[in-house]
């Protein structure tokens, strides 16, 4: 039996319920968390509404603040009570030094309150080649796993995206939670139904269903598109929370748009079975074990990935998914 937590601000009867019993809920449990046997509640003491701190830090002041004591190399383990889920929190990254620090500043605390064991692992990517959010996430899951087996729940998360409200529960149900409903870039509205990017919360098995996401997207645009129809060909639907989950975007200058992605997508579910976790070829320059995360600077080669696509797709339907690979 998983710990899943039965109550979550999923649909809007339910938050606006939620949202009214909330503070008599939230008393009621901060009086509960005493033992460090019982199970953490699913509805921790949280304070709603948060301010948002986008002023640049410094890392010394950060490594200061009251929720960096119990960090070890970005981990956190619940001592006063039992966590539900082990979360592991993956950032695809690259030269985003000065976002990493607010977002780090922001997140832990959150994390912290709502009561999860968790790990935040950066992933790197050291190749010149435009941006790979897909392949990055993919490598991340594979190396936070290998770090900590026991990770129920992987969340993927941008590293421009603050949270605005810590009832917005960073855990996994049954089917995947899409984490960054409403942005202030778009006026707090989805940007479209099947919109599935930012940050999103999908169980470890339900990932590995699913083989991950393609490796095959460079540049901007449309791996989370291919994620959403992915997860919707294995029979997922994307549960969102209304109300609380609500993000700022941090500014940044905006990337080219890929020309090559409405071709990966079309093609997407099709790919899928060859082009993720199993397809991988990476190789992991260096691990940073920082107090407040680890980091791994990883490179992999674009002729690599689309070539195992080519030789996967000839021989689909004589070879099983294979483990990923590293390469030499
Ligand atoms: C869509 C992109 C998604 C992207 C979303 C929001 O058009 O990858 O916009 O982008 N899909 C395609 O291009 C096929 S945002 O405004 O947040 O940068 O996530």
């Amino acid at each position: 039996m998983e710990n899943l937590c039965e109550i979550d601000y999923i649909n809007k009867k339910m938050a606006k319920e939620l949202d009214k019993i909330y503070s008599v809920v939230s008393n009621v449990f901060k009086n509960d968390v005493s033992s460090g046997e019982s199970l953490c509640p699913c509805m921790p003491s949280l304070k709603g509404r948060l301010a948002i701190d986008t002023t640049p830090k410094y890392w010394s002041d950060i490594r200061k603040e009251d929720f960096s004591i119990h960090l070890k190399n970005g981990h956190f383990w619940q001592t006063q009570c039992r966590a539900r889920q082990h979360l592991a929190i993956i950032i695809p990254f690259r030269d985003r030094e000065s976002h990493l620090k607010i977002f780090l500043n922001h997140i832990h605390p959150i994390l912290q309150r709502q009561l999860h064991n968790y790990g935040i692992y950066v992933v790197e990517q050291a190749n010149n080649d435009e941006f790979n959010r897909g392949a990055l996430i993919n490598i991340g899951y594979l190396e936070a796993i290998k770090d900590h087996s026991d990770y129920s729940c992987v969340i993927f998360h941008d590293v421009d995206m603050l949270p605005e409200d810590d009832r917005n529960l960073y855990n996994c149900l049954d089917h995947p939670k899409h984490l960054t409903v409403l942005i202030n870039k778009s006026n707090y509205r989805l940007y479209y139904r099947t919109y599935f990017g930012g940050a999103g919360a999908i169980k470890s098995d339900v990932f590995e269903e699913i083989n991950g996401m393609s490796n095959s997207f460079y540049g901007w645009g449309g791996e989370d598109d291919d994620l959403y129809n992915r997860l919707k060909s294995h029979g997922y639907k994307i549960l969102r929370s209304s109300k609380v989950s609500r993000y700022t975007m941090l500014n940044h200058t905006e990337a080219d748009a890929a020309p090559s992605r409405f071709n990966l997508l079309r093609m997407g579910t099709r790919r899928s079975k060859y082009d993720g976790l199993n397809s991988l070829r990476y190789k992991l320059l260096s691990t940073k074990r920082d107090k407040l995360y680890t980091k791994f600077r990883v490179t992999f080669k674009k002729s690599n990935i689309r070539r195992t696509i080519r030789y996967k797709r000839k021989s689909q339907k004589k070879n099983k998914p294979q483990k990923a690979k590293t390469f030499k």
